[in-house]
Formats: structure tokens, sequence, C-alpha cells
């Protein structure tokens, strides 16, 4: 079984991540993974923080001469912050952080929740998501995440190809399909952060390359909608997920819903087998299987709840009214909202994927692949 935890507080000597289970023989590139970490560290409307970081991984353990061992990996995310020693406590919390229910919940400071609440973990989710994409590359699954609407601005999509869609984004400092309204975003976002205020926005991942079967239909926790969500869910300031059409889907009726089944013989060596759909709005799951088609989630992240023009809050020692703590933060974390998200859904997949395949070494895994996709295109 591939999974991964994580270790570390925001300003601690460093983030962690542990993956377990991780096939034998998959060429490791560091490159690729800091690529990831620098993504997440952009974009547009992020605070001082990201200017003292250059976060970078440091595998410490399960690779040898770059390539996965099968043993534990350890992945580590250096703080140049590091400073918790010196930090005191909060004496007010801030609405819609864990500072009040942490402190209730552990009979102790603000501190010691908000350190490990923070959004900073999610270098080390980040770390271990652009980890599962080296598996995932061999078998040609690529996962691609972007920005779709941001405080309330509704970001056209432009058609393209994947390549094109990946530049646009790569060049959107929103990380959007469609860098012409960047402009327009930014000035919200800065019109925002001079009124003390925060941001929030919706995210979409679109994975390709699936093959069928991925996830069952036959147990509720090892169902892949149900494992997705988890994962994004538990992604921070994440207040909804969805899949496909999502919550669109209860207001029409089915026929305008389901996705009708067609085969093309052209296509019967891709993933698909030749079932092609001329829509996809179950965003490539049904039952809770791959169904050959792009997987689609979207996730909606609340504004951070950190504000410069501060919430009503309590004094906790006092229990009198006052004005929420502030400490240094961002007016806008979407765009990296999206790189976590691209990065927390590759790891699902390829929890799925070994699971499936097998999780000894990655040519075992590939000749089962290589063996399933010739006896479905038979069946
Ligand atoms: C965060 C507060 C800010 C953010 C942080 C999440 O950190 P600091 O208090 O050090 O300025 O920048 O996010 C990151 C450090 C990061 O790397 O994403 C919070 O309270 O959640």
């Amino acid at each position: 079984m591939l999974r991964y935890s994580t270790a570390g507080e925001s300003h601690g000597k460093a983030m962690l991540a542990l993956v377990d289970g991780f096939p034998a023989g998959v060429q490791i590139e560091t490159d690729s993974i800091d690529v990831e970490l620098r993504r997440r560290q952009g974009g547009y409307g992020r605070g001082g923080r990201q200017r003292i970081e250059t976060d970078t991984v440091e595998i410490l353990s399960g690779v040898w001469h770059d390539t996965t061992l099968g043993s534990p990996i350890a992945l580590q995310v250096i703080n140049k912050d590091a400073k918790l020693e010196r930090l005191g406590d909060l004496p007010r919390p801030r609405p819609g952080h864990g500072d009040l229910t942490g402190a209730i919940k552990f009979l102790g400071s603000i501190r010691g929740v908000l350190e490990r609440a923070s959004a900073r973990e999610t270098a080390a989710r980040v770390a271990a998501g652009a980890l599962a994409k080296q598996l995932l590359k061999p078998f040609g699954i690529t996962a691609f995440g972007y920005v779709v609407e941001l405080g309330g601005v509704a970001i056209e999509p432009k058609a393209g190809t994947l390549d094109q869609q990946r530049a646009w984004r790569d060049s959107s400092e929103i990380y959007s399909l469609n860098p012409a309204q960047d402009d327009q975003i930014k000035a919200l976002i800065d019109a925002t952060g001079k009124d003390g205020d925060t941001l929030g926005g919706i995210l979409e991942v679109r994975v390709e390359g699936l093959p069928f079967g991925l996830g069952t239909h036959a147990q509720w926790d090892r169902k892949l909608d149900g494992r997705l969500a988890q994962a994004v869910m538990a992604v921070q300031a994440i207040k909804g997920v969805e899949i496909g059409l999502g919550f669109e889907a209860a207001r029409r009726p089915g026929s305008k819903v389901h996705d009708p089944i067609q085969y093309d013989e052209t296509q019967k060596n891709s993933p698909n087998l030749g079932y092609i759909r001329p829509t996809n709005n179950a965003g490539g799951l049904e039952a809770g299987m791959t169904n050959g088609q792009p997987l689609v989630v979207r996730a909606a992240k609340k504004p951070i709840s950190t504000l410069r023009k501060a919430l009503e809050s309590i004094n906790l020692d006092s229990k009198q009214p006052d004005a929420a703590s502030y400490e240094r933060s961002d007016v806008c974390a979407v765009p990296a909202a999206s790189v976590i998200l691209e990065n927390v859904v590759a790891f699902e997949i390829a929890v799925a994927l070994v699971d499936k395949f097998g999780g000894d070494s990655l040519v075992e895994m590939q000749a089962r692949w290589k063996l399933f996709q010739e006896m479905a295109s038979k069946r």
C-alpha cells in the first residue's frame, strides 16, 4: 500500500514527508520536485514569507543512484524562516484558523496549533505528490492543475491541447488558462490587500492517460472518488470538492448528465480501449472506478483567515472582546492551491495504480498494465 504522512511546523526546522510503499525501480529527478515546490511558492498575492524561502527537496532515504529502492522515502524541505523557539503565543484567536478550537482541544497555546495547521505544511504534500508523478510518468499519466475562478471572477477557459494549456498556465501569474485576464484579477487582489482583506477561489485538476479500473465499486473506502475527496478536502482552506459536473449534476435530468457510450476502433490501443464518450460529465469516474476518460476534480478554497483588517474576536486570557491577532500572511494563495491540488490528486492516482498493478517494482507494474490492457481489449 502506497501512503505518506508529513511532519513539521511552519517556523520549525523543516517540513518532512515520509512516503511508504513506493515501488522500486522508478527514476527520480529531484529537479522536477523542486519545480513544483517553486510553483507552489509563487502566484500573485503571496506575502513576505515567500521572499524568505526558496523551497528545495532533499531525499534522505529510499533512493540509490537516482532510483527508488522500494524502501521508505523521506523527503525534507528546510524552513529558512525557522524561528519557532523565539516566537510567542497569540492572545486573540483568528476566526477561520484553527486557533480557538485547537487551543481548547489541546488545553494549550494557539501557537502550538497554528504552526502545524499552517498551509506551509503543503510544501511536504507537494514534495510527496511530485515524487508520485514520477511513478505516473512511465505510464503516460499526467496531472494538470489550474485556477478557474478567483475572488468571484470566473476565468474564461481557452480551448487548446494540453501543451498549449500548460504554456498558458505557466505564463499566467494567476496560474489560469487565460493569462489575458491576469491584469483584471491582479487589480482585484491588490485592492483587496489594500483593504486588509483576503480572497479565495476555485481550482481544477485534470488527469489524462488513465486506464480503466483504478479504484473499485466494491467497498466504500476504496472508491476512488471518495479517496480523492478525502485527499482534496484535507488540504488547508478547502471547503468543497466536485468531480465532473459535481453539484450541477443535481440540477439536470439524467439525459443531460450521463455520458453516452460509443466505440472507435482506431483508439482501441489507447488507455480508453476505444470506448469514447461525447461528453465527460462523470469526470472520468463511474461507481468509484476510472472509466478511461480524463479525471476532472474541482475544489473551492476559502479566503485566508489571517486578515490585516482583523475580525471580531476575544482575548483568551481576559475574555474581553478585541480584534483578532494579525501575523504576516498572504492576501491570496489560490494559485498556490492549484499546485497543491495537482500534486495531492497525483498522489492518490499513484496509490490507486499501485493497488491495481502491484507495488513491488515498476517493471512488474508495467508488465501487469500491459497484460490488463490486452485482456481488457478482448472483453
Ligand atoms: C500561513 C501564514 C503565512 C503563509 C504560510 C501559511 O506564513 P508566515 O506566517 O510565516 O508569513 O505564508 O504559508 C507558507 C509559509 C507557505 O510556504 O505556503 C498560515 O498561517 O497558514
